[in-house]
Formats: structure tokens, C-alpha cells, sequence
């Protein structure tokens, strides 16, 4: 009998700040390489669908899976332990496996914390799921399959890694159908898609680069723009946000993108992140053709000291240049930045909000707290020094302090964040600005941020 498949999304713990919810990408794609092998799979995503364990308690029942995976964040990395434990009490006799940022570096860890768990996927998942499905189904053993840890014998066993997928055009488009589309767009009219896996940086924080390697695998063009107009016809939306990290690393297949998108004549409007470093203004030129209207940048810091120490390998003259660019072209630029990577001052610290507010006056401000991800190098130094405080995983949803450094304490972090907050919105600039003037939105925007910076306070108290 062929198993039936149930993939999980956990809602993330209560009071963390969480974005709208939409398809998963990762959990799309597995899902998406399952139905193409004729395996019945389905999704409880309990953000999207607002569950509580007991709803995913009665679901799981319900529908009485023979496997069930769970994608995990180090965020809602707690909730899904929760739900695994949850879905073997409900259906004792299926297979739970979980993949994802988080458990791929703690895979040894969470087969230890949670005895429910029986497999750990790492890394890139689509072929590991595939092939331990497939042995499932042939009731062969799977104890010694690439990219999983997993359980022999009472013990654990962490087996190598499995080749990252080179040609990801062989991969089908996410299967977005299996999500309920229609509620997903009563939060957002926006659809997300991804164009490369990996990264060729190496920052300290950074978590993608060690999941999905160091190297930019990339989709053609050409199978890009076929998503892109199989869902624009598909469900008639017109705004899309490309997810990849650096989404121009290779330039010329960014500028044959845009063609494709141009040549078809598809009436778009998209988003995209990237590196300052990875643009030329006539690249930008070309984007904004092609119906780019804004660029999320990893700013990060406006110090060359901790920029230095992340090992970004940008300079705050290069940031400046670009969102000069970005600005002149008519597009919006947004910077994301992160306060507290260990080295930071308070002076530092200013030195990147005033920068901030000098290069993006208009644009809402990203101020992340420094939060260290198993897996990367900041998380082993922070560990290693002995500045670690928060170990509970609910908390790192990057507003919160989780360690202090002989720099800079927790408290003063969170009063930074507070800070930039209240001096992003609170500026003559913003506030005053003619065409923002008397507008309800900017009192909405100002007054959301006062009373989550009061409730902050509160909370710590
Ligand atoms: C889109 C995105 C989001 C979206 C959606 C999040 C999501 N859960 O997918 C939003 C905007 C909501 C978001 C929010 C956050 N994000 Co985010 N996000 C991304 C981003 C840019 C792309 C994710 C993606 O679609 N990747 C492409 C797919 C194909 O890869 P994938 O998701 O890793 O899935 C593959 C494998 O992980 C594995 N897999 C995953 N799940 C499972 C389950 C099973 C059963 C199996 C077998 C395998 C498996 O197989 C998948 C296919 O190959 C990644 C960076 C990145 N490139 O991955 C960061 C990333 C995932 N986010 C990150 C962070 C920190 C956050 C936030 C905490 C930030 C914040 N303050 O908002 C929140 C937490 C949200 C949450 N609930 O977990 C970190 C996670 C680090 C960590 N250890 O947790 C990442 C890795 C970025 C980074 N630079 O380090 N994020
Ligand atoms: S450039 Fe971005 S994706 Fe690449 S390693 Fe740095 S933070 Fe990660």
C-alpha cells in the first residue's frame, strides 16, 4: 500500500512576532515531488489555519497518516515536538520525521528531547523524504539512508550528508494547491516563490548559507517565469516576492529574468532581497522594468567594525551608493539590520540607527536583535563565551535579547531596539514628511509601534 503523507507547518509560540502566513516554500516542494511519485500527501499548517494542538490533535485523527513531517524553525522548533508527540498518541503506529533550520543542526539533540521523533531530515529535504518514503513502502530498512539521523537500535545514528540537487528545474512548482489559497489571500494578495538555493557568503549569522550550501544553484529563467505565469493565471494575483537570499548573485541571469518577464509580456509587480554588492544601477534599471518595486538589503550595520566581525564583506559607503541608486530609479529600498552582533556598543549601535535613518528616511526600518541560530558560528562563539541567557527556544524570533556580551547587556539591547523604534518614526522627518502628512496610516504605524514597545516594557518588568 502506497503511505500516505501528512506534512505539518506549527503555528509559532504564542506572543513571538510572526509574519502573515502563506504556502510554505519548503514544505510546497516536498509536497510537490510526493504527489509527482503518486503518493497521497496532504498539509496541516496550523498558523494558516489558526489550530490549536487540539485541533491538530483531532486532524491528525482524522485523517490517520502513515508518516508524518514536521518542519521545524529554531522558533517554532518547540511547537513541533509538541505536535509530534501529539500525532503519535493520536496515530501510534505512523513514522514521525522532522526537517528544517533547526533540527538539521539539532538533529541529534531533538531525537534525544523528543522520543516520539523518529527521523531527522537535514538539509535540503526533497530526495531524502522521497527515497525514505519510497522504503517505507517497500518495507525496507531506512537506518542507514543519506541525510537523515535517525534511531537503530536504541541508539542514534547521524549518516552522511546527501548531495545537494544541482538541476533545480527538475524540481515541480511547489504544491500550493494544498493550502487553503483563498483564506491566504484574505491576509495578503501577495504569492512567494524562490529562484536559487545557497548562498557564496559566509556571514557569522547567518543560518541559509550552512542549510543550503555554498554555492548559487540556480533556476533557469525561462522555468521561473513558467511559475510565475502558471500563478498569475492560476489564482490572478499580480505581486510577487522572490525569497531567495541574494536573488542577483549571478547578474546576467537576473537581467535574462527580467527579459523573460518582459518578453512575455507579464504584468507584474515583485519584491526581492539581496546584497548590496550584487547590483549595478542598470541591473536595477532593467528590474524595475521588469515590475520590480522594491529590494530588501541586508544592511545589517552601519559600523565597519561589526560588519567586519559578521564577516559581510560590504562597507556602509557601498550601502549608501546603492540605495542612492534604488531611490533615484523609483524603487523602494529596504534595509534589515541587526542590533547586538557580538562587538557592538551602544555607539556602534546609534551609529547604525542614525545610519539607518539617513539612507532610508521613509522606509520602515528592520531592526533584528543579534540571535544566535544553532548552526552557525556566532551561535558556537556566543556559547563558548559563556554569554548565552535565553536557551528557550520560543523567544528567538529576533526582537529579543538573547545574550549579553561584556559590550553590551540585555537590557541595554532591548532599550536600543525600543529606541530605534521610537526615533524611526518619531523623527520631524517621518512624521512631517508632505506626503505622508495627516495620513491615518502613519498614526496607525506610529501608534502600533508605541503600544508594542509599551507592551515590551511591561513584559520585562
Ligand atoms: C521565506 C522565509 C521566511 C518566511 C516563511 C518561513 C518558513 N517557515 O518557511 C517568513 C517571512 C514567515 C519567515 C519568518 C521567519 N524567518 Co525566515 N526565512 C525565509 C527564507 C528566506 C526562505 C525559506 C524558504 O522558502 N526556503 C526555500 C525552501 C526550499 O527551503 P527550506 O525552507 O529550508 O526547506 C527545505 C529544507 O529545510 C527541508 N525541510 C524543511 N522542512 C521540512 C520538513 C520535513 C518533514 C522534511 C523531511 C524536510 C524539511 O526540505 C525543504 C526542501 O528542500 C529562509 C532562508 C532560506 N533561504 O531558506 C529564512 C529563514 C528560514 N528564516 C529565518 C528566520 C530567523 C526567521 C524568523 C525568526 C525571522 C523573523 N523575525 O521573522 C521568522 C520565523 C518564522 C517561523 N515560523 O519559523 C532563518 C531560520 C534560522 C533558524 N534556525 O530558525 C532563515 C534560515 C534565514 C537565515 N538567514 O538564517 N521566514
Ligand atoms: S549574504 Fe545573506 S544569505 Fe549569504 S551568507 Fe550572508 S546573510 Fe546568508
Amino acid at each position: 500500500m502506497k503511505p500516505h503523507v501528512t506534512l505539518v507547518n506549527p503555528a509559532a509560540p504564542v506572543g513571538a512576532a510572526m509574519h502573515m502566513p502563506f504556502a510554505l516554500l519548503g514544505l510546497g516542494y516536498l509536497a510537490a515531488v510526493l504527489e509527482k511519485n503518486h503518493y497521497q500527501v496532504d498539509v496541516i499548517d496550523c498558523q494558516a489555519q489558526k489550530l490549536s494542538f487540539e485541533d491538530f490533535r483531532n486532524e491528525i485523527c482524522k485523517r490517520q497518516p502513515n508518516i508524518v513531517g514536521v518542519t521545524s524553525s529554531t522558533l517554532t522548533y518547540q511547537p513541533a515536538l509538541k505536535l509530534i508527540k501529539i500525532a503519535k498518541e493520536a496515530c501510534p503506529n505512523c513514522i514521525t520525521i522532522a526537517g528544517g533550520p533547526h533540527v538539521t543542526f539539532w538533529d541529534e539533540k531533538a531525537l534525544e528531547e523528543c522520543p516520539e521523533l523518529d527521523v531527522v531530515v537535514r538539509r535540503e529535504g526533497e530526495n531524502t523524504l522521497l527515497e525514505l518514503v519510497q522504503r517505507i513502502e517497500a518495507g525496507k530498512s531506512y537506518y542507514d539512508l543519506a541525510g537523515t539521523t535517525c534511531r537503530k537500535d536504541g541508539k542514534i545514528v547521524k549518516n552522511p550528508d546527501r548531495p545537494y540537487i544541482e538541476d533545480l528545474d527538475s524540481l515541480p512548482f511547489p504544491a500550493r494547491h494544498l493550502w487553503p489559497m483563498e483564506t491566504l489571500r484574505k491576509y495578503e494578495n501577495i504569492l512567494y516563490l524562490t529562484t536559487s538555493r545557497g548562498c557564496v557568503y559566509w556571514c557569522e549569522f547567518c543560518t541559509t548559507v550552512r542549510m543550503h550550501g555554498r554555492k548559487y544553484r540556480m533556476r533557469s529563467p525561462k522555468n521561473v517565469v513558467d511559475e510565475l505565469e502558471f500563478l498569475h493565471k492560476t489564482y490572478n494575483i499580480s505581486t510577487f516576492t522572490f525569497c531567495d537570499d541574494a536573488f542577483t548573485v549571478d547578474q546576467p541571469r537576473t537581467e535574462a529574468l527580467c527579459n523573460e518577464i518582459l518578453k512575455r509580456g507579464l504584468k507584474i509587480e515583485w519584491n526581492c532581497g539581496t546584497r548590496v554588492d550584487m547590483l549595478t544601477k542598470e541591473l536595477l534599471a532593467k528590474m524595475k522594468e521588469a515590475g520590480c518595486i522594491s529590494v530588501w538589503f541586508g544592511v545589517e550595520s552601519g559600523s565597519q567594525q561589526v560588519l567586519d566581525a559578521m564577516k559581510k564583506g560590504i562597507t556602509p559607503e557601498l550601502t549608501t551608493k546603492v540605495f542612492g541608486w534604488v531611490r533615484e530609479l523609483g524603487l523602494k529600498p529596504i534595509p534589515n539590520v541587526i542590533l547586538g552582533f557580538p562587538s557592538e556598543t551602544k555607539q556602534s549601535a546609534w551609529k547604525t540607527i542614525k545610519f539607518v535613518e539617513k539612507i532610508s528616511p521613509d522606509a520602515v526600518g528592520f531592526y533584528n536583535v543579534a540571535t544566535p541560530f544553532p548552526g552557525t558560528p556566532m551561535y558556537d562563539s556566543v556559547r563558548e563565551k559563556g554569554w548565552l541567557r535565553v536557551t528557550d527556544f520560543d523567544k528567538y524570533d529576533t526582537t529579543k535579547p538573547i545574550f549579553e556580551t561584556p559590550q553590551l547587556s540585555m537590557k541595554d539591547l532591548g532599550k536600543l531596539r525600543e529606541g530605534a523604534f521610537h526615533h524611526f518614526y518619531l523623527r520631524r522627518a517621518f512624521f512631517f514628511d508632505k506626503r505622508r502628512r495627516f495620513k491615518l496610516s502613519t498614526t496607525i504605524i506610529v501608534g502600533v509601534n508605541l503600544v508594542a514597545n509599551v507592551k515590551l516594557k511591561l513584559r520585562r518588568k
